[in-house]
């Protein structure tokens, strides 16, 4: 068992927390296997136009658990991650849905964000990503970027305002990779050179967190409401 209250720790200084090898190459084949299988390599966009050339955010979403394929609950049950989670949020904590996002070869990938606004230290989602292929500069591109600490530190700067990049760290997860990611922390992935790119999604929050918490989007240039595929604010 790895040690969960140093990872613990570490999630909470930094936002987010990068495992390697965490799940075994069977189980991540089959995953990659079934998402192919679902998605071929020229799935149509499931978002509007608007939000897509708004937002810079070209990722196809499937919720593979929602239609029944069972064997997306290995993860779900998987007693490591949930010790994990656990140590983390502590009592309370509750899944909220697993999400794969699909990519395709010369997409942009998706622009800065936070998942949800900061309004409230405690409620927030954390997603729990798992990949399924190597996700690298040579053969994929898609890396994720994060600044450590962001958190903490508010909404993320408009267009317009200063946005410090000094700390940006870049992470190349490797097939079976789990990355550990705060809904708050400033977050983004790079454009798509390699055929695809795909992420599974188990997120889950703590106790008295609205289950809608990500329906609303916080982007340099926009706040944006996924239900109803609409622009709350403008920023600039
Ligand atoms: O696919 C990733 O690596 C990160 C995706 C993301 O922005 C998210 O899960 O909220
Ligand atoms: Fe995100």
């Amino acid at each position: 068992m790895i040690d969960v209250h140093k990872y613990a720790k570490q999630f909470w200084r930094d936002g987010f927390i990068h495992i390697e090898d965490f799940f075994p190459a069977e189980l991540v084949n089959l995953y990659n296997e079934k998402i192919i299988g679902h998605f071929g390599m020229t799935p149509k966009f499931a978002h509007t136009d608007e939000f897509i050339e708004k937002s810079a955010v070209e990722v196809i979403p499937w919720f593979p658990q929602r239609e029944g394929v069972t064997c997306f609950d290995t993860v779900s049950e998987d007693e490591t991650l949930r010790t994990l989670t656990q140590a983390i949020l502590g009592d309370g904590w509750y899944e909220q849905y697993s999400m794969v996002m699909f990519s395709k070869q010369g997409t942009v990938g998706q622009a800065w964000h936070q998942d949800c606004a900061p309004t409230d230290p405690k409620q927030f989602n954390i997603n729990r990503l798992i990949y399924t292929m190597d996700i690298d500069q040579e053969t994929t591109g898609g890396q994720t970027m994060v600044i450590p600490g962001s958190h903490k530190q508010g909404l993320i700067p408009s267009l317009s305002a200063d946005f410090d990049l000094s700390k940006t760290v870049t992470l190349s997860p490797k097939k079976g990779s789990l990355v550990l990611l705060h809904g708050h922390c400033y977050h983004m992935v790079k454009p798509v050179t390699g055929k695809y790119r795909v992420s599974t999604n188990y997120r889950v929050a703590p106790k008295g967190t609205p289950e809608n918490i990500t329906d609303i989007g916080i982007y340099r240039n926009m706040i944006y409401q996924f239900s109803t595929a609409s622009v709350l604010e403008e920023r600039s």
